[in-house]
């Protein structure tokens, strides 16, 4: 595949295919009829590069065919150079990033749990996680490490292709860890072998299965280019040269080694007799081992008619039923306590959802939803709250593996100024469509005495990027949601509850807002008038809290007899999806506008126009009360009223 392409990843592939050979032909229980069953096991690929791999199992099981894998890397062919997530033909993650995609298997194995827990041996699974030496030296590995042994993540079996090589080095350049050791010390059992040996690959698996307590790491030596020989047919194993380039590119003869891996050079795509006898002789086991857990599961529903109906529902994916009118939020509430009054009720309300945090419950307010449940432990996972511990991008790939299981509906939260440490994840879950709730709070300058460390500024510019970048299906690649009061907190938490195709960042203040004067929140168009002047001589727009600031500046606007409006934005992504009409309706071209913004001007510019003026903030900020910030920084009616009058 790499040699026709022309580029690509041969080396680690090459090592890692007998594993993967012998857990889709012995291990891994799917139904070749229905591909998304959700009883299946899951197989989460953490190295993406290896995708030649994964895409060759797969058309041993029928799920690609030899033209589509000759059509590896090209416009519009199934097999992109990274796996991109297709349930449909076995592909449970996008996979490319190191790192994340064994930190997915981590979240899948936890919703695998809390399914368990509510449903029984119907939802007994295993989930597979292949990881190499790139996704071991990623951070993120640590908290996946810590949390799936912590947890006791016994339904978890993770395969470390450890080859030794990796891009541009052997591993002993950069590393002289105790990986087995360090595993270990994380609470997971650790079983070394040869990697390429198919009966110590049966027999770990075999006793990772069997273990009751704990995930199991199976340390496989392998050979990098496994099989590579050169022109004078001498051995080309163990090359860091064949990591990232087809063989012949790398020193290596193709024909040579396809013929020493006894294929034949003239027609490599080929499935050999023998590899078509063992995969047929495995789809029958499966039709077996599928029909027994079916007819275990009918059985089940028969005897549990509700929970079997609960079982559907969770998996359909659908918007769960929601009673908001149980939701009542005080006046004049910081949008964080607004969050946490909602998720009191969906804990109450929404039985599988699960959420989490970053060891910040009680300052982001997911405490509101952990006060109605129990955190998630080892050997009890009736709870539905995660405490992920200070692991913000592990957090979020977790919120995402559960996402991709299916059957639960995560959210996790933080700081927004930390967001920044979950982005790698965030553009994950939206290229995915994986609709996970991200939840940031203290979303500006207004965490006051912490300081610049903890002040977002760039973090909304940065995040309502995506909601500019579209997705395969051309929609926004992502919902972000900044609500201006405690009423719009419960609207905005509404639509993210709705979006079930994409990821949505809701981004909550820490300080009390004053209600906004408002008769009708608009909140699912992005944009909407709160108050207005008939024939307004200035448009005031912003979103969050500076919404009740530019409310308070429009009273002394007001007292000179300036006409005003004044305009919520939650989401610009969500006004611009509107028509051309509605946006005229609430943004009229030819009257000036005002933004206000806590964040970097350019949050709010291209809103704004050239027509009108943006006050943000250009510095990281300052450490001071909140209060004195917001004078000092001009956040202020006073300023509000000059910078306005000031274009007027
Ligand atoms: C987060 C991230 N950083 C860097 C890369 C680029 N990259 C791809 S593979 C790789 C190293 C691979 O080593 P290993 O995982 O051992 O794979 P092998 O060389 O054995 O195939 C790197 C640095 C990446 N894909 N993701
Ligand atoms: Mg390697």
């Amino acid at each position: 595949m790499v040699e026709k392409a022309k580029s690509g990843h041969p080396g680690g592939a090459m090592g890692g295919a007998d594993f993967i050979n012998v857990l889709y032909s012995e291990f891994l229980e799917y139904d070749p009829e229905n591909p998304a069953w959700e009883g299946r096991d899951r197989f989460f690929l953490d190295p993406g590069h290896m995708s030649p791999m994964l895409y060759s199992v797969l058309a041993c099981a029928g799920k690609f065919s030899l033209a589509e894998l000759a059509q590896f890397r090209q416009w519009d062919s199934p097999t992109p150079g990274h796996p991109e997530v297709d349930v449909l033909r076995g592909i449970e993650n996008t996979s490319g990033p190191l790192g994340q995609g064994h930190t997915f298997a981590v979240g899948a194995a936890i919703a695998a749990k809390f399914l368990k827990a509510r449903f029984g041996e119907v939802m007994n699974q295993t989930i597979y996680a292949f990881i190499s030496d790139g996704g071991v030296q990623e951070e993120i590995s640590q908290g996946a490490g810590r949390l799936a042994g912590h947890l006791g993540l016994d339904n978890l079996i993770m395969f470390y292709d450890s080859n030794d090589i990796q891009l541009s080095t052997g591993t002993n350049a950069v590393t002289s860890e105790n990986t087995h050791a360090k595993y270990e010390a994380w609470g997971w059992k650790v079983i070394e072998i040869q990697g390429n040996d198919p009966e110590q690959i049966r027999a770990a698996l075999n006793e990772a299965k069997a273990e009751t307590s704990k995930p199991t790491l199976i340390i496989g030596k392998t050979i990098m280019g496994k099989g590579a020989v050169k022109e004078d047919g001498t051995n080309f194993e163990r090359q860091c040269a064949t990591h990232g380039a087809p063989l012949s590119e790398a020193g290596a003869s193709f024909e040579k080694t396809i013929k020493n891996l006894g294929g034949n050079p003239e027609n490599p795509f080929e499935f050999f007799e023998e590899t078509k006898e063992i995969y047929a002789k495995r789809a029958e086991e499966l039709k077996k081992i599928v029909s027994e857990k079916k007819s275990l599961k009918a059985k089940w529903a028969k005897e549990n008619p509700e929970l079997a109906e609960k079982l559907t529902e969770f998996f359909s994916g659908k918007y769960p039923k929601i009673d908001w009118t149980k939701i009542v939020q005080k006046p004049n509430n910081s949008t964080r306590a607004a969050s946490a009054t909602v998720l009191g009720e969906l804990a109450k309300q929404v039985e599988n959802m699960i959420v989490a945090s970053a060891d910040l419950s009680n300052s982001d307010k997911t405490d509101g939803f952990l006060k109605q449940t129990h955190a998630l432990a080892k050997g009890d996972f009736s709870g539905a709250f995660l405490q992920a511990g200070v692991a913000e991008l592990t957090m979020a790939c977790v919120a995402i593996g559960m996402a991709l299981h299916g059957g639960v509906i995560p959210a996790c939260a933080t700081f927004f100024v930390f967001s920044d440490y979950m982005k790698p994840a965030v553009r994950m879950a939206a290229l995915m469509e994986t609709p996970v709730k991200f939840i940031w709070t203290h979303d500006a300058f207004r965490v006051g005495e912490d300081g610049p460390t903890h002040e977002p500024v760039e973090q909304e510019a940065q995040i309502r990027l995506m909601e500019k970048l579209q997705n395969h299906n051309g929609h926004n690649s992502m919902l972000v949601l900044r609500p201006a009061d405690a009423e719009e907190a419960t609207l905005c938490w509404k639509l993210a509850m709705e979006n079930t195709t994409t990821p949505t960042g809701l981004i909550f203040s820490r300080q009390n807002i004053n209600d906004l004067p408002a008769d009708k929140r608009e909140v699912e168009k992005g944009a909407y008038i709160v108050y207005s002047d008939p024939n307004p001589d200035v448009v005031l727009l912003a979103s969050g809290s500076e919404v009740a600031t530019l409310n308070e500046g429009s009273e002394l606007l007001k007292k000179d007899g300036v006409k005003i409006r004044i305009v919520s934005v939650p989401s610009e992504g969500l006004f611009r999806k509107q028509s051309a009409e509605y946006q005229e309706n609430i943004l009229p071209k030819n009257i000036k506008r005002f933004g206000l913004t806590a964040g970097l001007p350019v949050t709010l510019e291209s809103l704004v126009g050239e027509n009108g003026k943006v006050f943000g903030l250009n510095s990281f900020g300052f450490s001071a009360p909140y209060k004195v910030l917001d004078e000092k920084l001009g956040f202020t009616a006073k300023n509000v009223y000059e910078q306005v009058k000031a274009i007027l």
